[in-house]
């Protein structure tokens, strides 16, 4: 009698735990469905909200879709739009495809591009921007030559205003005085030409730095991402500026050479024009390839085909195609609509081993 009832506790304890466990699958299958329909809910109204945007509204939604069509009323279109490009130089490919990029993508558009090239020199550029703003332009985008002392002028543009887009190399003026920088982030290639190093140089080294122009955010950044990420073991024994030229990288790399000799064992180049300076330099001084291991920036077709030929071993990109974000940047500031203040180009780095590959689908 005793065990026949022990039994049947333990079928009915079964049973009630079964059904407990079912009602609690039902119970959560239920919740996750509803999370499913909020989620989904949510997402097509977020798809509402860029559509609004994209429409260039910031109406309610339904409004803005409607919209979306044609052009709101009084809206510039790029047909209007007066973009002024105060050019820091034409020291490198890099600036040459900058260059091209920006007018490729204004002439494809129809905006009026109002271009000069300040040949390196900040008082130029300053005087670009001053003629713009009594011209009147719409926007102008200033790829600045070096960091430092810009406040005046960018206090000018404001006051006028007209809103400013820092391009490529950062300011250190006060945010307050520009709208956005769109650009690369010159940190994280210095840090990662430093990674290259550490790997081309297991145990450790002696190397030269060869520094864009001085002052100038590109090499400001790289030179301080680097040493962020070399490795103790990596001495730099000397840094000198080339000021991003070919003309200047060579006698740069003829001096550490006479100095160093033998002793040198990588060298950190701020980009592909000064390396192409700088191996001229080495080959002449009866180094063969590998012998002083490169690493560049820029990751241009110069810069492949120096990894080609077996002198550069890496090449962290840089990415000078920037015209189409300005331009579309341009428009939404015209149109006095919130832009990112920040917009940082994805980039990547380049070896010797698949560089023959793609050299030929290289666009600058
Ligand atoms: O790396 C160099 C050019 O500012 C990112 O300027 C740019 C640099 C680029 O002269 O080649």
């Amino acid at each position: 009698m005793k065990f026949s009832k022990v039994l049947l506790l333990i079928v009915v304890l079964v049973i009630a735990f079964a059904v407990v466990g079912c009602a609690q699958q039902q119970a959560v299958d239920a919740a996750s469905k509803a999370d499913v329909e909020a989620l989904k809910a949510e997402v097509s109204a977020l798809k509402a909200d860029v559509e609004a945007l994209k429409a260039g509204g910031a109406a309610a939604p339904a409004a803005a879709q409607s919209e979306a069509a044609a052009p709101a009323a009084g809206k510039k279109t790029y047909a209007d739009l007066t973009v002024c490009y105060p050019q820091l130089g034409a020291e490198s490919d890099w600036r040459t495809a900058n260059s091209a990029s920006l007018k490729q993508t204004a002439e494809q558009l129809g905006v009026k591009l109002i271009f000069s090239d300040a040949q390196q020199k900040q008082e130029n550029q300053i005087s670009a921007m001053r003629t713009c703003i009594q011209q009147g332009v719409d926007v102008i985008a200033l790829p600045p030559v070096v960091e430092d002392g810009w406040d005046a002028v960018l206090t000018e543009a404001k006051d006028a205003g007209i809103p400013v887009i820092i391009v490529d190399r950062s300011v250190s003026a006060d945010p307050s005085l520009y709208a956005a920088h769109i650009g690369s982030d010159m940190v994280l290639e210095g840090q990662r030409s430093a990674d290259e190093m550490n790997k081309l140089l297991p145990d450790g080294g002696k190397i030269v730095e060869l520094s864009g122009t001085t002052g100038s955010g590109a090499a400001v950044g790289r030179a301080k991402g680097f040493r962020e990420n070399l490795n103790p073991n990596i001495e730099i024994i000397d840094s000198q500026t080339g000021n991003f030229t070919t003309a200047e990288g060579k006698p740069v790399m003829e001096a550490f050479l006479k100095k160093y000799g033998d002793e040198i064992d990588g060298a950190f180049i701020h980009n592909d024009n000064m390396a192409i300076g700088a191996v001229e330099a080495i080959k002449a001084a009866g180094f063969k390839p590998g012998d002083i291991k490169i690493v560049s920036v820029d990751g241009t077709r110069g810069g492949f085909q120096l990894m080609i030929d077996g002198w550069v071993q890496a090449d962290v990109e840089c990415n000078p195609l920037l015209g189409p974000q300005v331009m579309e940047m341009s428009l939404a500031l015209a149109n006095g609509e919130p832009v990112e203040p920040e917009t940082l180009t994805n980039e990547t780095v380049y070896y010797p081993d698949n560089a023959a590959e793609l050299l030929p689908s290289r666009q600058y």
